[in-house]
Order: structure tokens, then C-alpha cells, then sequence
């Protein structure tokens, strides 16, 4: 198939996902073309199966807000027809979906028929989307997808209770390439430069927003480390960094905690962690859990939206109510206080993981468009 993918590229996770899933669809036949406003972080391959193509949004000083979405829809009109992509997959609802129907009602008008599947990540839902500036726009892009994906049952669930949704909304969890992620004779992994021998290792990877909650990743690892050598290694930029630098000055940990900022190569971080911690807010997946797990990394983390389908409570880690920086302390001291145990954990996560395998899930995003391209 001639499959076109609009995504962030950035490294927020549906950008991730959506990249990792066109990489391995091209693995798999398919002709992929990314249509975006930079090119996707963790694209760094463009093969003969792989493209990009950038959206240009040209500054205007008459315009107080650049029209992006117009921008989007018109180059997608122009490269499904230079290129004769035969479905259009867009990550995020907002905008994209409300301009891939902009661009499938265009290209109607040219006698092309293009439909378009639109996967929901979770903020587009759970944060944004339900906004009232922005719930009629994106229930509507919603009910004129052709098909329409969730990435977890939570995020169903809550795109079910707060949008009016007319079309059925398949569950398709993310992914992720266990190649990449190898627990046993990584040689690129350098715990020697990171820690000391008798220090654990604890990381967090986000994009430190408030619905990260990183007040409550440094509180934990105070507690920690309080009761054993350990040291926090974080992940990512955003605008709670300044806030989370100044805790960290304060609870005079500084000297503890490594800041790598935005990283393209968590997996050489996660080989020598000893624990992740994700104590968000809400998350409708937590695919840095995921990747977590999938190093061998058990998780402590929050148990709201779809993480309790990631982390499984006592087996690749625990979940406590947001907040709960009492129990989380409890429960990374319970996995980390006993070589043996932890040992077990990192086993398990690693097996958990394999649920997840991109084997198993990037099919059942090929049969979607499948099924949808036979009923056009
Ligand atoms: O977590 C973020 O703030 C980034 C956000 C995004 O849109 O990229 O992540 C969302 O999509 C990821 C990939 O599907 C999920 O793993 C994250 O859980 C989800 N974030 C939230 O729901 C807060």
C-alpha cells in the first residue's frame, strides 16, 4: 500500500509511535510517505520505501495565527496525487484529522477517493480535545474518519464518555521494537560512567509538563535516596524543568541527579537503570514505560488512564493512586532493597514487554487499512 502519515514530529510520544509504525510498515512492502512541518525525530532513515515531504507554512504578518491546518491540507492534497498514496493515516486529531477530511473532500472534487484512519493518542482527548474551543471540531473529524484507533481500552473508554462518537474506535496499543531495546550484552552500556557500583539507578523520560507530575519523581527519589546510594537520571525538556532544577537545589540532591535533556538514544539510558518512575497525572498509555520495561526497567508508577495496561501491579512493577508519593517510596524501596528481587522484576517487565512486540501490532494496523481501502 501507498500509505501517507501526518504526525508530530517531535518527541512526544504518538510522534514516536506514528514514526516507528511507518519505519517497520516499509520493513513490510509498504510505500510511506510522511507528511509533516519537520522531520520526524526518530526518522532517521530515508530509504527508498521512506519519504518525507515538509509543510511549508509561509509567515504572513496579516495573519496573528499561521493557518497550519490549510497549509497540511493542501500539501496532502498535492502528494496524494503526485504520488497516488491510496490512504492517509494521521496521528493526533487535532489538527490533523480535521484537515485530512479537508483534503479527502478536496480530492473528491478531483474524482480521487482517499480515506483516512486517525488514531487518538490521548491528549488530543483527555486534555485538549474536550475543550470546548475544540470538542465540535475534533467530534466531528472523529466521525468522518474512516476508521478510527485508540491506543489503549482507557482511551476508548474516555473518548466514548466525553466525545459524542458516532463510528466504532478499535483498540490498538503502541508498540515497540525489542531489537532495539536488548537487555543482555548491550556493549554501548555504560553504567561504570553514570554511577557508582553501589548506587541504583533511577530515570524518568518526559516532556516534563504538568501532567507529568515531576514534583512528585524528585519527592520519590529524595526518599530513596535517603534510605540507599542511588542517583536520578532525567530525561527531557519542558516547562517544568526550571521548577525541577531548583527542588532538586533545594532538597541539596543536585549533585544526584544527571540532566540529559531531549535524548534520541533512551534505550543506552534505560540498559543501566535499576528503576523508571511515572507518576503522571494522567497518561493514556505511557509508552516511555513501555520502553522502559522493554530494557528490562520495572516501573513505579501512577494507575490512571491506560497505564494499568502497560505496568502489571506486583509483577513488572507497582501502581499507587496519583499522588501517592508514600506508597511509590514504599514500593521502589520493596523492588530496589533486594538484589534478587529486583533481578525478578527486571525479568518480568522485560517479559511483560514482549506483549508489545511490533510483530504482533503493526498487522493489525495493516488489516485496518485493509478492511478500510476494501469498503471505499
Ligand atoms: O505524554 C505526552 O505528553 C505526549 C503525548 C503525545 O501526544 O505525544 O503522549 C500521548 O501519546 C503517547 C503515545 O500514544 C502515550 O504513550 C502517552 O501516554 C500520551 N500522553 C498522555 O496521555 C498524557
Amino acid at each position: 500500500m501507498k500509505i501517507g502519515i501526518v504526525c508530530y514530529p517531535t518527541f512526544g510520544g504518538s510522534g514516536v509511535v506514528a514514526t516507528e509504525l511507518g519505519l517497520e510498515l516499509s520493513k513490510r512492502g509498504h510505500e510511506i510517505h510522511f507528511i509533516t512541518y519537520n522531520q520526524p525525530v526518530r526518522l532517521e532513515l530515508i530509504s527508498n520505501n521512506v519519504h518525507y515531504h515538509e509543510v511549508n507554512v509561509p509567515e504572513y504578518p496579516l495573519f496573528h495565527y499561521q493557518p497550519y491546518e490549510l497549509a497540511l491540507s493542501s500539501k496532502l492534497v498535492d502528494m496524494v496525487k503526485l504520488h497516488k498514496i491510496e490512504i492517509l493515516h494521521v496521528h493526533y486529531a487535532i489538527p490533523h484529522a480535521y484537515a485530512a477530511y479537508m483534503a479527502k473532500k478536496m480530492l473528491q472534487e478531483a474524482g480521487i477517493y482517499v480515506p483516512i484512519v486517525t488514531t487518538l493518542h490521548g491528549t488530543d482527548i483527555t486534555l485538549v480535545g474536550s475543550h470546548p474551543f475544540y470538542k465540535p471540531a475534533v467530534t466531528f473529524s472523529i466521525n468522518k474518519s474512516d476508521a478510527v484507533t485508540a491506543v489503549s481500552q482507557s482511551l476508548k473508554d474516555d473518548t466514548m464518555r466525553l466525545f459524542d462518537i458516532k463510528n466504532d474506535i478499535h483498540v490498538v496499543p503502541n508498540f515497540i521494537d525489542l531489537e532495539k531495546y536488548k537487555v543482555h550484552g548491550f556493549s554501548d552500556c555504560q553504567r561504570g560512567m553514570m554511577a557508582k557500583e553501589s548506587e541504583k539507578i533511577i530515570t524518568h523520560i518526559s516532556n516534563l509538563r504538568p501532567v507529568k507530575r515531576v514534583d512528585d519523581v524528585i519527592s520519590i527519589f529524595y526518599n530513596i535516596q535517603k534510605e540507599m546510594p542511588a542517583r536520578l537520571m532525567f530525561i527531557g525538556e519542558g516547562p517544568e524543568k526550571e521548577k525541577v532544577e531548583n527542588r532538586c537545589i533545594k532538597l541539596g540532591i543536585l549533585d544526584k541527579v544527571v540532566f540529559f535533556g531531549k535524548s534520541n538514544e533512551i534505550d543506552k539510558i534505560l540498559c543501566f537503570s535499576d528503576l523508571f518512575l511515572l507518576p503522571s497525572q494522567t497518561e493514556s498509555f505511557g509508552l516511555a514505560a513501555l520502553e522502559a520495561m522493554a530494557s528490562g526497567v520495572p516501573v513505579i508508577s501512577s494507575n490512571t488512564g491506560g497505564i494499568p495496561e502497560v505496568n502489571v501491579q506486583g509483577v513488572s512493577g507497582f501502581l499507587s493512586n496519583v499522588g501517592d508519593v508514600d506508597e511509590m517510596t514504599k514500593n521502589a524501596l520493596y523492588i530496589l532493597g533486594d538484589e534478587n528481587r529486583l533481578k525478578t522484576f527486571k525479568e518480568n517487565a522485560r517479559r511483560e514487554a514482549l506483549k508489545f512486540d511490533l510483530h504482533k501490532i503493526v498487522p493489525q494496523y495493516e488489516a485496518i487499512y485493509q478492511d478500510t481501502l476494501s469498503k471505499c
